[in-house]
């Protein structure tokens, strides 16, 4: 699949500070990719109802890391996925009368339009799970013949006892994760199963649903951990930097992918951190398309919202945080988004270098966006209160927030 265009990201003076990130695994603070080259998948879209402004904050967050990157001037070797096919698809597609895959691609042209005007960096590679079902196939025949996968009424399982180190992604116990499996795609009460929490790989064809040639599976459509593993694994390789997505992908999505992974290389870890980021509620529920909570970006950007105080809305929060969605979050954006355009449209002011500084220290501190956003409202301030001489200011402080914080004022 093509992704969406990229915005340029200025070069700022000097040279960035080392991303250090909280790490669900280890519950602590890591310093992240120490190479040349970074690398990073995050979870995308399963293409219905996108994009909301909780999908927005997610991959705000992944967008924001980049920017750190390549403010340290690494390269960055990004991978995102589609799962354009899954039950919740299918679900939505006869709901509504429609062909599952006018759907899917609908919504996944709607969300490269949010993406561009939001300014979010692309991926360099973006993978469609139907695209990747050629290689996913494989992976589920290896992990049968190993004895790390098994059939239940022509069903293929992944066995969790296959990987030794299951559950130290998400630390969760046995209880915690049978209940979060149950609401997440899982079925743990279906019997004949080895273990109740053993994730599905290769779904049989069913009566009415699209399917595919699986080899030596038979014809079916693929689990949803693997479908990320498979793209990850021929994208990334193993011991990739960051796997990243909101918290609720932490268990049971990325826990069974990175079984699947060390289960099928013999090798650990499959992703070296993994980060997640908060929800965001609208009337006190997590925004969620099943529940349809929605606030949409495309809708907010057809009613004239600047995609701009969009952003600015979503960097007030930081990205771990659970936070909702309110009018009066979106009304302090769009008028922070005006005092900094009016602030940086000055010939001159007041001397911007610690700030470069400030919005660097903030954004590798566990990107902790609403730091720099004060760091930049302070410099704001004290431009409409008494101004500066230096010529160069404005300038420097528009291509700071351009470049690290994803906003052309
Ligand atoms: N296709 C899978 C991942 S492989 C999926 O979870 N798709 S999704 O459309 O449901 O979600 C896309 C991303 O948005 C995921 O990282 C998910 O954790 C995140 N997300 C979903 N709802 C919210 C929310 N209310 N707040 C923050 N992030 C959210
Ligand atoms: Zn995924």
């Amino acid at each position: 699949m093509h992704a969406w265009p990229a915005s340029d990201v200025p070069a700022l003076p000097g040279k960035g500070r080392d991303l250090r990130i909280h790490d669900t695994a280890t519950g602590g603070p890591v310093t992240v990719a120490p190479g040349p080259v970074a690398r990073i998948y995050v979870c995308g879209i399963t293409p219905y109802d996108a994009t909301h402004i909780g999908h927005a904050a997610t991959y705000n967050a992944f967008d924001l890391v980049q920017r750190v990157w390549l403010d340290t001037k690494r390269q960055i070797q990004y991978v995102q996925n589609v799962t354009d096919i899954d039950d919740p698809l299918l679900e939505r597609a006869t709901r509504d009368g429609e062909d599952w895959t006018g759907l899917a691609e609908r919504e996944t042209a709607l969300f490269r339009e949010d993406m561009t005007a939001l300014r979010m960096l692309p991926p360099q590679h973006y993978i469609g799970a139907v695209e990747a079902i050629p290689g996913i196939v494989p992976l589920v025949e290896r992990l049968c013949e190993s004895g790390a996968a098994y059939v239940l009424e022509g069903d293929v399982y992944f066995s969790v006892e296959a990987d030794p180190h299951f559950g130290e992604v998400s630390g969760l116990d046995a209880d915690a994760m049978r209940l979060l499996s149950a609401e997440r795609g899982g079925d743990p009460e279906r019997p004949g199963k080895k273990n109740p929490l053993d994730p599905i790989l290769w779904m049989a064809a069913r009566e009415g649903e699209p399917s595919w040639d699986g080899g030596s599976l038979g014809r079916g459509r693929p689990g949803w951990h693997i479908e990320c593993v498979a793209i990850a694994l021929d994208h990334l390789g193993m011991g990739f930097d960051v796997q990243g997505g909101g918290s609720d992908l932490a268990f049971p999505h990325h826990e069974m992918g990175a079984s699947h992974a060390q289960a099928l290389t013999g090798e650990y870890p499959f992703a070296k951190t993994y980060v997640h980021a908060g929800m965001v509620a609208l009337d006190g529920e997590k925004m969620s398309k099943s529940k349809g909570n929605l606030v949409f970006v495309s809708t907010l950007r057809h009613a004239g919202v600047d995609p701009a105080a969009i952003r600015l809305a979503l960097l007030a929060h930081h990205y771990r945080s659970d936070w909702e969605w309110t009018d009066q979050v979106l009304e302090t954006a769009v008028a922070r988004l005006a005092r900094w355009r009016a602030a940086v449209s000055r010939p001159d002011g007041p001397d911007a270098q610690a700030l470069v500084e400030e919005v660097r220290e903030a954004l590798s501190d566990d990107l902790d966006a609403p730091t720099a956003l004060a760091a930049v409202d302070r410099w704001a301030a004290l431009q409409e209160s008494t101004g500066g001489t230096d010529e160069g200011a404005p300038g420097v402080v528009s291509r700071t927030v351009d470049a690290l914080l994803g906003v052309a004022l």
